[in-house]
């Protein structure tokens, strides 16, 4: 059982309309200022999607680097850019973000029903998109919508080898409409089904998921994801206001549980991730 809890934060995703949820941030701006209160709270890693000037899913590149160096110079997070983007992304714009420079990048291990869309992760994109992880010396987060898709984790990691920095985590993103369903006897078979090479697991449980799913992966030895990418109702008729107080309820939970939230330092060391900040590659992680 990890002494410590990894707590990543999903802020806005591509689904959520900014016109229905005004305080989804959106901006660079906005996207800043929740992730240092998320840091403050007790987030270690955070998960990026980014959206256009009329607030639209993107991943215009310039906008990618712009952010990625914006999260690095005003806090301490790991940051992980969003290779899955929206269902509406093609495959070849989902390849170039690797060249924004993260510390992290998602990596999904296979198609599924995304509700009424699908989202499309083919078996020879995912090779590509590692490949490409690990020449950039990124280190990919493998995201798990099914089971099943633990077993093409497997199939990756025999054949392309281990990630950048040796570390392999996995996060679990559980209630999608056409994926796993988000239930502590799903969550716990996918993690009965990981491969012998995965070092650390998290996961997610989208909308009303959210708290089931987190307290299983506290008591199975999991970290945790939360943000408004996955769930907008705090509690019940209680929508939630913004991403700290996700991740703020995530910590003191984790604490009671004898799991406090992990600094980005150790978060850095849990993953394997390679020292991009300017001030601190010389020094030891
Ligand atoms: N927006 C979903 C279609 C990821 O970030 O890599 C895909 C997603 C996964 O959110
Ligand atoms: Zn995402």
């Amino acid at each position: 059982m990890p002494a410590n809890t990894l707590i990543t934060v999903a802020p806005t995703g591509a689904e959520t309309n900014k016109e229905a949820c005004p305080q989804l941030p959106t901006t660079l701006e906005e996207l800043v200022a929740t992730a240092k209160s998320c840091e403050e709270a007790g987030a270690a890693l955070i998960h990026v999607h980014i959206r256009d000037d009329d607030h639209a899913p993107s991943l215009d590149l310039g906008r990618l680097k712009d952010t990625v160096q914006a999260l690095r110079s005003e806090t301490h997070l790991v940051v992980q850019l969003s290779t899955g983007g929206s269902v509406h992304d093609p495959l070849d714009t989902r390849l170039k973000v690797l060249e924004a420079e993260p510390d992290s990048c998602s990596l999904t291990c296979g198609t599924v029903n995304f509700g009424p869309d699908v989202f499309l992760n083919p078996w020879q994109v995912m090779v590509d998109l590692y490949r490409q992880a690990q020449e950039h010396e990124v280190v990919p987060e493998f995201e798990l919508f099914d089971v099943g898709q633990a077993w093409s984790l497997r199939r990756l990691v025999d054949e392309c080898g281990l990630p950048y920095g040796g570390k392999v985590h996995v996060d679990f993103v559980t209630g999608v409409l056409g994926g796993m369903p988000g239930t502590p006897q799903a969550l716990l078979a996918g993690v009965a089904a990981l491969p012998e090479q995965v070092t650390s697991w998290s996961a997610t449980g989208i909308g009303r998921s959210h708290l089931p799913i987190m307290a299983t992966a506290l008591a199975a030895g999991g970290h945790l994801r939360v943000g408004m990418e996955d769930n907008l109702v705090y509690a019940k008729g209680q929508p939630v206001q913004d991403n700290d107080e996700l991740v703020a309820r995530a910590a003191r939970i984790a604490t009671e549980m004898q799991r406090p939230p992990m600094s980005t330092d150790e978060a850095r060391r849990l993953l394997g991730v390679k020292e991009r900040r300017p001030d601190r590659a010389q020094q030891p992680t």
